[in-house]
């Protein structure tokens, strides 16, 4: 039977180009984003019979738990778990800053992500899986008042943490740091940067290690 992937904020980005390197390396793939039209054209590209679209905002745990419950009963096992879907500022540091903003990205980038990793350990562990979470850069430098950095040293401290809690299940943890990548994080290009697929590349590498090897995190930069 083939693997599966479940792979959270899959509607662009990063998350979509895991998603196609995935199907490329043999996985099923249950996407998760709010863009449900967006999902569908994925889907429609990947082939209904390896992609799965499950619209849903990671911040509503109900609908987070759906939608596990759909990827499991659809692919009949859950391998790979992608902990990526995250969101950036709207303005620079904490002065500046917006409230309701700063609620936004605690609640996508750490509280969401923590209820993707709670509901991921169980299917994980079924088949000793791998569970990889979107860390960033900005989780390992200081940015001047950044709720967004200070979100992403969350993801970098909570990945450490949980491969120590997971370490005897054989559930794998890896802590994906990107540099910028030219997504739609941004709102204009950013021709310099990584590209997706790069990031996608280093995801698939850490889940397609053998078993004996683990790769706790991994920093994918560009090059200047
Ligand atoms: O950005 P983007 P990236 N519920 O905007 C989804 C980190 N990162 O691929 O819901 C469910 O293309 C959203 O889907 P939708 C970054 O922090 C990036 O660059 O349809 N999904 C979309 O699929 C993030 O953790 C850079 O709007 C929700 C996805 O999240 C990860 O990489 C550098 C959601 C965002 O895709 C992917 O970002 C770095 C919700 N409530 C780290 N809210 C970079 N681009 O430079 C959002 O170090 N999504």
């Amino acid at each position: 039977m083939s693997k599966t992937i479940l792979i959270t904020g899959a509607s662009t980005g990063i998350g979509a180009a895991t998603a196609r390197a995935a199907v490329a390396e043999g996985y099923n793939v249950a996407l998760i984003a709010r863009s449900e039209d967006t999902l569908n054209d994925l889907v429609a590209e990947l082939g209904e019979d390896n992609a799965l679209a499950i619209p849903c905002d990671v911040t509503d745990v109900r609908a987070q738990t759906a939608a596990f419950e759909a990827a499991h009963a659809r692919f009949g096992q859950i391998d790979a778990v992608f902990a990526n879907a995250g969101v950036g500022a709207s303005a620079k540091g904490t002065e500046q800053g917006d409230i309701d903003n700063f609620r936004t990205m605690i609640d996508v980038n750490i509280f969401a992500l923590t209820v993707t990793c709670k509901l991921g350990i169980p299917y994980l562990k079924e088949n000793g899986g791998d569970l990889v979470l979107t860390g960033s850069r900005a989780g390992h430098a200081t940015l001047p008042g950044s709720v967004y950095g200070a979100t992403k040293w969350f993801v970098r401290g909570y990945a450490q943490n949980l491969a120590a809690e997971l370490e005897e299940t054989g559930v794998r943890v890896t802590n994906v740091n990107p540099g910028m990548v030219d997504t739609p994080f941004f709102d204009e290009p950013k021709p310099d940067a990584l590209k997706p697929e790069d990031i996608a590349r280093a995801v698939i590498y850490a889940i397609t290690q053998p078993e004996h090897v683990s790769v706790p995190s991994i920093q994918v930069y560009p090059r200047r």
